[in-house]
């Protein structure tokens, strides 16, 4: 838990830490916290450096106080004049491009930081070689874009305003054409803990002003209204700008509605300095009371002012230490994760295939099952009745032909026979026929459904890194023609040897003609329907052992075609697993780690 302890700035620099159970003062707290950071891998040194500039902060009871403002509202010449000097380049045009920072010091002097590690500048001699300095490396036009790499520049002057440890900065200003100026101050923000913000009648508020001041209040918890050059307004129309103002920033901006604004003129102030009448031109300025009010209220406040700035910005930077403990954590599992998601995907698609190939397997036996029954129908009912009627009719036929009784009767036992098997033929055939419907119809819906398989599960089965094997396109004309059924030939398969002829004595020609037909009728008769019946059995059978033996090539096919798909997913899940566990075995002790680091993260 971090309290605001009231003498923050007085480090807790005895070894000693607290006991745990006792509350931690905040600068033993971001000593801590820094200690943490310097504990992390390398990317997370800025975060240790920002930290251990809190605890200097902190020691030193150093308060950043910034001012901001559009470029050109004369921020450079206000501080000038408040802390008479006349060091801050100042100018019409868009100026400083870098931070100035302006601290006590016993002398005026002034050194120039730089980014990539170049030694400093350092001027001391005069506020003219000091301004010169700054013009040379802080102002846009000698120094466009920073070019030059300047850090930040750093004024000490003997300002008792600044004898507490309140910094001011001079800030690059904001909305000018170098876009980047407005980025610099954007980035200084998070180091500052209390700011001045400079407007001007002309015009009072943009939109570029606006939109800044919504970051500003985001970001700085102290925030002081100034309105300068009101040498340049009369006073009514001073009134209407303050008035129009004020509207801005309590209903745009949503600050409090009495929200104190300034007004100033930073150039008389700047004279004053020089002038004779310095106590006329100072009183007439404003500064005065910016100086007592503003600056007075930082001194009087400045320890709780820092606090409250700095366990905000310790905040932050905590939390930006566990966003990026997470972040790194999440990159390192996702990719893990989302791989063990693939191998799962291939784990389901695999039993799904195995639970589709069981339904086509079992449609494939109920579409039998239908079939035999149906075979069993058409030899029972239809297919009997039938071929009894179309023998009777043969018979008849040939009994009522213009033939002797005996010629009539070795007719018969010829030509029924033949007429017999070529009825047991026919009814094989359309059983054959139609068994080969369903093996049609099967077929279209096996390669069908395998083709929206092998569609649904493209991805997977390519190994997502085109190494999977490349499944065949499912073809219904060559499943059909492996697995259909040949018609059998004619009538062969059902004996048509010719039948014996009646004895001798059934035939007695002293008997009448009509007499011996119908003798020879009761004679082939009983012949005919065992016949009949015996070839419908026949047929039946062969049918049967015909759908079974191509039901069995059929359900074989199938199985063979799913085995394939399931195969190659079973090769390709043992990759990819093997794979996953590779992964997870290599990034083990970071994952640790970074837990670990997460769990400890101070604040969480
Ligand atoms: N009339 C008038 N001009 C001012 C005042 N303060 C600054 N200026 C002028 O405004 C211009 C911009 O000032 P400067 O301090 O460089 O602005 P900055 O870009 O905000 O730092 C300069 O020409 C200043 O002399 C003021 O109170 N009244
Ligand atoms: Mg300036």
């Amino acid at each position: 838990m971090i309290t605001a302890s009231p003498g923050i700035y007085e480090t807790n620099t005895a070894a000693q830490a607290p006991a745990e159970s006792e509350p931690l003062s905040f600068d033993e707290t971001v000593r801590r916290a820094r200690i943490f950071c310097e504990s992390l891998p390398p990317d997370f040194a800025h975060c240790a450096r920002m930290l251990a500039e809190l605890q200097t902060r902190l020691s030193k009871g150093r308060l950043h106080f910034a001012i901001l403002g559009q470029f050109n509202r004369g921020k450079s010449t206000f501080i000038n004049a408040l802390l008479r000097i006349k060091a801050l380049p100042t100018s019409v045009l868009p100026l400083t491009s870098v931070p100035t920072i302006i601290e006590y010091g016993a002398k005026q002097t002034c050194r120039i930081r730089f980014l990539d590690g170049l030694e400093d500048v350092i001027v001391a001699d005069s506020a003219a070689k000091i301004e010169s300095a700054l013009r040379q490396y802080v102002a846009e036009e000698n120094n466009p874009k920073n070019r030059l790499q300047v850090k930040d520049a750093t004024i000490t002057c003997p300002s008792d305003l600044l004898a507490n440890g309140t910094a001011l900065i001079d800030t690059p200003g904001f909305g000018s054409t170098h876009l980047h100026n407005t980025q610099t101050t954007l980035d200084l923000l998070a180091e500052c803990d209390a700011a001045l913000f400079l407007l001007s009648a002309d015009p009072p508020m943009t939109q570029t002003e606006m939109e800044f001041l919504r970051q500003v209040k985001e970001r700085i918890p102290k925030l002081f209204f100034i309105l300068n050059k009101v040498d340049l307004l009369s006073e009514p129309e001073l009134e209407e700008v303050d008035r129009f103002i004020r509207g801005i920033l309590s209903r745009e901006l949503g600050f409090d509605s009495g929200t104190a604004l300034y007004r100033t003129c930073a150039i008389k102030g700047e004279r004053a300095a020089n002038e004779e009448m310095a106590d006329k031109a100072w009183a007439q300025s404003g500064l005065d009371a910016v100086k007592k009010e503003v600056l007075g209220f930082m001194v009087r406040e400045k320890y709780f002012t820092l606090s409250e700035a700095l366990s905000g910005k310790y905040q932050e930077i905590i939390a930006g230490v566990r966003e990026r403990l997470e972040k790194k954590l999440s990159g390192k599992l996702t990719p893990i994760n989302a791989a063990q998601q693939e191998v799962s995907a291939i784990t389901g698609a695999i039993q799904s295939l195995s639970l589709e190939l069981e339904s086509q397997a079992r449609r494939c036996a109920e579409e039998k099952d239908e079939l035999i029954a149906k075979f069993d129908a058409q030899a029972r009912g239809d297919a009997g009745g039938h071929s009894a009627l179309s023998m009777e009719k043969a018979l008849n036929a040939i009994l009522n032909g213009k033939y002797f009784p005996e010629e009539a009767a070795s007719i018969a036992a010829t030509m029924l026979p033949k007429h017999a098997a070529d009825a047991g033929a026919r009814l094989l055939a359309s059983m054959v026929n139609s068994a080969n419907k369903s093996v049609r119809t099967l077929a279209l819906h096996h390669t069908l459904a395998l083709a929206n398989l092998q569609k649904r599960y493209a991805e997977l089965l390519g190994g997502g890194d085109g190494n999977g094997a490349k499944q065949q396109e499912p073809s219904a004309e060559k499943f059909i023609a492996q697995i259909e059924i040949n018609t059998p030939d004619g009538g062969a398969a059902f004996g048509s040897a010719a039948w014996e002829t009646p004895q001798p004595q059934m035939m007695d020609i002293f008997k009448k003609k009509s007499v011996r037909l119908d003798a020879i009728k009761e004679f082939y008769g009983p012949l005919c329907s065992s016949c009949v019946s015996a070839n419908i059995e026949k047929a039946a059978k062969e049918a049967r052992a015909l759908v079974d033996a191509a039901w069995e090539k059929m359900l074989a096919s199938i199985r063979a075609s799913y085995q394939e798909m399931i195969d190659t997913l079973r090769g390709i899940h043992r990759q990819k697993q093997m794979a996953v566990e590779r992964e997870r075995e290599a990034v083990k002790e970071d994952v640790a780690f970074l837990k670990k680091k997460i769990k400890e993260c101070p604040g969480g």
